[in-house]
């Protein structure tokens, strides 16, 4: 071990050294989001008028102020105050909206040398003319070295600054300008900050697997502690990935990312730094003091034993099973100097595109020890680590669309993305050509701007949307967009009357065969469960029969199970009879979709508590986990021998399932028509009687609304008006004072909506129908008017605090945005309300291909479906990917990296099914969707 002592070898006292240190340091953090340019132009801050200009109010495009400038020539009119901290040795976007009443108007960014201001760099955006309305121009930089009087400086970046113009001939205005980095985030803990999880790990960040990427043993340890900044400096402790190798060398991986399609060229980045002579690093330095001792007591080390550090991409196939490409960046030390706290550099993996068939990439990070075996290795330090997508070689242009298509006189759009923006012009065009090539339609449109979820997480593109509602001719067709000279392409898909209904309303009904309990399914499976089910009190009872609820063979007895579906299924039937009438596959004159529903009305009988009227609990597959989470084929779940140890269990708590009373009513309406005896009126008035008792008030909700309502249409019964209007008026009363109902998903008020909506279609001239009305009116226009993005989706949770998918990344929704369809389409039929049938189409579509995946979320339809399900079908010997006909999976969670832009497993190798969280199917996603398509105008 040396003797010597780390010398702080220098004049200035340590403490101006870590001060001064620290100022230049923190401006370059990799990760920041961008500098802020007040582009909002709420407050009068940030921005210089340099001609005949305003910042006026009422005018603005988001809250009410924006810029305003005119000049009878071409002039800058405003410019941002110098940008000091921006990151110019990487890619920068500057966008903003514009509107021009006379003339032109445009952006530009100019780089200038700090003190001499000289120019360095200039880009300037498209122009915008006038009567264009409001319109987004945007503009990428490239990456310039950062320079420090002129000459290229790795470690310096303080002698720039940058001026942002708003530049006018004529008379315009701008709003939410913004300059941002042309990489979206993905690396999730790459500053280390996130606590360790229970078993002591570091989130997002593993031992690398790889154990050939060089010569000798990778061993060593792994850590966290504070980064070597003094406490009252950096006031939050910074934490730091330590590396201490053992042997030859030691890495560490982040989880494997997915090759995002937005770009051909990556790389990889992080901030190091290299500390001979120990193992263990110092976890709080509280102080200067501290510090200063800390480092004073540091034996020196002849430098070429210091440790040193690399940065290697590792890109590898589908699920990361097979590496493809290692690409090692340089190796390197910092100098002896660096043992200074605070002291730290950059390595970088890259610029490297990506090899053939790479679908995942992750950051490997190494530690190569150098000391002789009776030293200590010493460490290695890595922070902010960054995976950046950098600007592509190969422009691409993507067009979306409802893969199954569209109604001939609904409304239609496609939503087209690009990873660029367009040098000279603001707009694309798009062209509808049937499949012979025949143009069709053609428009122009103009760009959205960029997506954002919460915290900012851009979604990598530029997004598009073009109409082209106005084309009514049928047939097969395909999109194509143009964009800066580079045209993109849709998969085909249709243009028809009752398109959807026709394409998709028999899949819904094979759906639910398929996922039949207790029954044998012919190429599917054997009768199964057929000990279904022990009661709490041990004694068993019959309850086989219904559906599987999902991808296990659970049955869940709550509001959306078994009694949803059958209600869905006899909304389908009831819009248009003729059309199932002739599937009947077991020939008993009864239609499918009535044999399914009687199917379920039967199920429910037999989970109806025949001492309350409701419902007996979920039934779960075995008496523990353990047979729940058996992937088997579902006739092999169990022995199917009543009073055996694996016999399913009825869950204590009772069930809910108030669409049952409906569902029973109408099913014992179409068996009487063909004289098939049956008890279903009893058990629905047994189910209505305990609402009545309940909920005298009406305060049941609004299925039980629904079910009354069917109630009433069948019977007549004055009772049930009466009951009908008391649960209309409970739901009415809730409402916010501005009208937005309450209740639903998220509060959005979506459900309650529909059943008042229903309410008023049965009912015109009932005397509460007027107040429903101007209700549902007021509801209409904050609901429909939330999605303001391209592809018109509502977020999961709206408001400031809002995002597109939860933050657990529990489960996709497309039960969630299928109801909102469901829902907006009921209030269209009833209002009329153009907004509120674009509103239910964009929902459906995003559903059925419509979406950043290009992905046809519905089994059987459209041109992609994804690859795998999570399903225990899978089992079944013929369908190994778990593919029911018809099925819906959960949907799009957030990305792995935890960032508010959609992810999907779309893995095909690896485990042996895919994440439940997009990839299971669930009833209630199914029940909402057929309840939308029998709603279809
Ligand atoms: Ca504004
Ligand atoms: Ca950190
Ligand atoms: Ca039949
Ligand atoms: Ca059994």
């Amino acid at each position: 071990m040396g003797s010597h002592k780390l010398k702080l070898s220098t004049s200035l006292p340590v403490p101006l050294i870590l001060v001064s240190l620290f100022l230049l340091l923190s401006p370059t953090t990799p990760h920041c989001e961008g500098e802020s340019l007040h582009g909002s132009f709420e407050a009068p801050e940030g921005w210089i008028s340099v001609g005949r200009s305003a910042w006026v109010g009422e005018l603005g495009r988001h809250g009410t102020r924006a810029l305003e400038g005119s000049s009878t020539e071409t002039a800058m009119v405003w410019k941002s105050q110098a940008l000091e901290d921006t990151d110019w040795s990487q890619a920068q976007v500057l966008e903003g909206w514009l509107e021009v009443d006379e003339g032109e108007a445009w952006l530009e960014v100019e780089i200038l040398e700090g003190d001499s201001q000289k120019p360095l760099a200039k880009w300037s955006t498209p122009k915008v003319h006038e009567g264009e309305g409001w319109r987004y121009v945007a503009v990428e930089t490239g990456a310039i070295p950062t320079l420090k009087n002129g000459v290229a400086s790795a470690t310096d970046s303080c002698c720039q600054t940058a001026e942002v113009r708003f530049g006018v001939k004529g008379k315009a205005r701008l709003d939410d300008a913004n300059l941002f980095p042309f990489s979206p985030k993905i690396v999730a803990n790459g500053d280390f900050q996130a606590s360790l999880d229970r078993k002591g790990r570091i989130p997002m960040w593993s031992e690398e697997t790889v154990k050939d990427l060089f010569e000798g043993t990778s061993s060593g340890k792994m850590m966290v502690p504070f980064q070597l900044l003094p406490y009252e400096v950096s006031k939050t402790p910074d934490k730091a990935l330590v590396l201490s190798p053992s042997t030859e060398w030691h890495a560490v991986s982040s989880i494997n990312y997915p090759v995002l399609p937005w770009t051909d060229r990556f790389s990889i980045k992080a901030e190091f730094q290299c500390l001979g002579g120990i193992t263990d690093p110092p976890y709080t330095l509280k102080g200067n003091r501290e510090l200063q001792k800390f480092f004073s007591n540091l034996p020196v080390n002849p430098a070429d034993t210091v440790p040193a550090g690399q940065i290697i991409t590792v890109w590898s196939d589908d699920y990361a099973q097979n590496v493809i490409r290692v690409d090692k960046g340089e190796i390197e030390r910092t100098p002896a100097v660096s043992m200074l706290p605070g002291w730290q550099r950059t390595i970088t993996s890259g610029p490297l595109t990506p090899p053939e068939g790479a679908t995942c990439l992750r950051a490997v990070l190494v530690a190569h020890r150098t000391a002789p075996k009776d030293q200590p290795g010493g460490l290695v330090y890595f922070d902010n680590v960054d995976i950046r997508t950098l600007p592509p070689l190969e422009k691409k242009v993507k067009v979306w669309i409802n893969q199954v298509g569209y109604e001939t006189k609904g409304p239609k759009s496609a939503v087209i993305a690009t990873n660029f923006f367009p040098a000279d012009s603001t707009t694309g065009t798009l062209r509808i050509v049937a499949e012979d090539g025949a143009l069709l339609f053609e428009t122009d449109f103009a760009s959205s701007g960029r997506m954002r979820g919460q915290n900012n997480a851009d979604w990598g593109w530029w997004f598009w949307r073009a109409d082209f509602t106005d084309l009514e001719s049928e047939g097969v067709c395909l999109a194509k967009a143009t964009i800066g000279g580079i045209e993109g392409q849709s998969h085909a898909f249709e243009i028809g009357k009752d398109l959807l209904f026709r394409e998709l309303a028999n899949l819904m009904v094979d759906f639910f065969f398929v996922q039949r309990c207790g029954y044998e399914v012919p190429g599917w499976h054997a009768a199964c469960h057929l000990d279904d089910a022990k009661l709490p009190d041990g004694t068993h009872r019959d309850l086989t029969g219904g559906w599987h609820s999902a991808g296990d063979y659970n049955k869940i007895q709550w509001e959306y199970g078994d009694g949803g579906v059958v209600y869905s299924l006899l909304n389908l039937a009831e819009r248009n009879p003729g059309f199932f009438a002739a599937k009947d596959r077991d020939s008993d004159g009864l239609p499918d979709i009535q044999d399914e529903a009687r199917w379920g009305a039967q199920y429910l009988a037999k989970v109806q508590n025949p001492e309350t009227g409701g419902f007996l609990g979920h039934i779960e597959q075995g008496p523990d986990r353990k047979t729940w989470m058996n992937w088997v084929a579902p006739e092999k779940t169990t022995d199917n021998l009543v009073g055996t140890a694996d016999d399913p269990i009825v869950r204590p708590e009772p069930g809910s399932s108030p669409l049952a009373l409906s569902g029973w009513l109408r099913v014992a309406k179409v068996l009487e028509g063909r004289g098939i005896e049956n008890s279903f009126r009893d058990h629905a008035r047994r189910l209505l009687e305990m609402y009545k008792r309940e909920s005298p008030d009406g305060g049941a909700g609004p299925l039980v609304l629904l079910s009354v309502l069917d109630l009433y249409a069948l019977e007549r019964d004055s009772d049930a008006l009466d009951y009908a209007r008391k649960t209309a008026e409970a739901l009415l009363s809730q409402a916010h004072p501005s009208g937005q109902l309450k209740g639903g998903y998220d509060d959005s008020g979506d459900i309650p909506a529909a059943a008042l909506a229903t309410f008023a279609l049965r009912l015109p001239e009932d005397p509460l129908t007027p107040k429903i009305r101007e209700t549902l009116e007021d509801h209409l226009a904050p609901f429909v008017s939330r999605p303001d993005n391209p592809f018109g989706i509502s977020r999961q949770k709206e408001g400031p605090e809002g995002y597109y998918f939860d933050p657990t990344s529990a489960l996709g929704v497309n039960y969630l945005i299928a109801c909102r369809a469901w829902s907006a389409l009921l209030l269209h039929r009833l209002l009329k309300d153009p907004r509120a049938l674009v509103y239910a189409t964009d929902h459906l579509d995003f559903i059925l291909g419509k979406n950043p995946y290009d992905l046809c979320m519905l089994e059987g339809a459209g041109s992609f479906n994804p690859p795998r399900y999570h399903h225990r079908y899978i089992k079944i010997p013929g369908h190994e990917t778990g593919a029911v006909p018809g099925a819906i999976p959960n949907g799009f969670v957030r990305d792995v990296g935890g960032h508010d832009r959609p992810g999907f497993d779309l893995s095909t190798k690896g485990r042996e099914y895919p994440s439940y969280r997009t990839s299971e199917p669930w009833l209630v996603h199914n029940v909402f969707f057929t309840l939308a398509l029998a709603e279809m105008p």
